[in-house]
């Protein structure tokens, strides 16, 4: 696997670190990014001596998701559907469904750091953590602007977000693309808030995150804790996970064909633009 300076991660047993480390661009990821990230997965599950695996970020936010200056120009209308429907197979389909199916499946326990807020595909991935603990909770939201992008839940969403958030919020916060707050979800996604001093930085608190995981598992047997891990996902879950990130790639498939979520990242990504000129 080659390395990647945006994603760097670190054996120090039991704990298998992944750092995003892209702050300039809030830790924007390419589709190419969240590859490279279900290879890591793989490298943490293959080792015997990692029992946890710990996303963690830099600078002020978590991630803003899907890089926008990586999606995909739009078709030329020369293109016909069948051409359209193969390029969006390969694009979106097979790579969001890919990427989610990595975190649903993955065997060690995954935490996640969140030192700010985080937002699309990267915050439906920091739902499917087992463990999330954060910096300052009034610095913290989930964002899911599927909706404003011309495209519908990914990443599992439109599972896990009822399960922790209410049915009748979820499709409050989805339908009209609402940020969640992270105190409308302490407790539910989030763990703890660490509650550090301002001038406290990012490091620090990765830093007494994992500090915190060695005291608690002090006097634990790891595999217990792996064995725990199987059996709170229950196969029942797993499969409802799985069946909705099916759904979900599905039906937007054909917002991809028909160009909708390129139009709008297209007008994202411009208004970026011209907001830092
Ligand atoms: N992609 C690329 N660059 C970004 C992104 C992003 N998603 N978000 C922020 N940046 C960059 C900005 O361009 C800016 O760079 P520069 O300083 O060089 O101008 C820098 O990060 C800071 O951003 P802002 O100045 O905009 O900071 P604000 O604090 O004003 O706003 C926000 C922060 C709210 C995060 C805002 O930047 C924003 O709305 N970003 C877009 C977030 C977004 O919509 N992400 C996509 C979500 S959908 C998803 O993840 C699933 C899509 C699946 C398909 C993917 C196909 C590849």
């Amino acid at each position: 696997m080659r390395p990647c300076e945006k994603i760097i991660y670190e054996i120090r047993p039991p704990y298998f670190i992944i750092t995003l480390n892209s702050a300039q661009n809030y830790n924007a990821l390419s589709y190419d990014d969240y590859l490279y990230l279900t290879s890591v997965l793989e490298v943490s599950n293959n080792n015997e001596d990692c029992c946890f695996t710990v996303l963690q970020s830099t600078g002020s936010f978590f991630s803003s998701g899907a890089d926008f200056n990586s999606v995909p120009i739009e078709s030329s209308n020369d293109e016909s559907h069948t051409e359209r429907k193969k390029k969006w197979l390969e694009n979106f389909l097979c790579k969001n469904q890919y990427i989610t199916n990595a975190f649903i499946n993955h065997d060690k326990i995954l935490v996640a750091c969140l030192n700010g807020p985080v937002v699309g595909l990267s915050a439906a991935i920091v739902f499917l953590c087992d463990l999330v603990y954060c910096n300052n909770i009034n610095n913290i939201y989930f964002y899911f602007p599927f909706t404003k992008l011309g495209l519908s839940c990914e990443g599992s969403v439109s599972v896990t977000l009822p399960m922790k958030l209410s049915r009748n919020q979820s499709y409050q916060k989805l339908l009209f693309s609402e940020q969640i707050m992270g105190k409308e979800v302490l407790n539910t996604v989030i763990n703890k808030d660490f509650k550090l001093s301002k001038d406290a930085t990012v490091d620090t608190f990765n830093a007494m995150v994992l500090e915190e995981l060695s005291q608690n598992t002090k006097n634990v047997y790891l595999p217990s804790c792996l064995n725990m891990k199987k059996l709170l996902k229950t196969q029942a879950l797993v499969n409802s996970l799985n069946l909705a990130n099916s759904m979900e790639v599905h039906g937007a498939l054909p917002f991809w064909i028909n160009g909708e979520p390129q139009r709008r990242f297209k007008v994202l990504r411009e208004e970026k633009m011209k907001v830092s000129r």
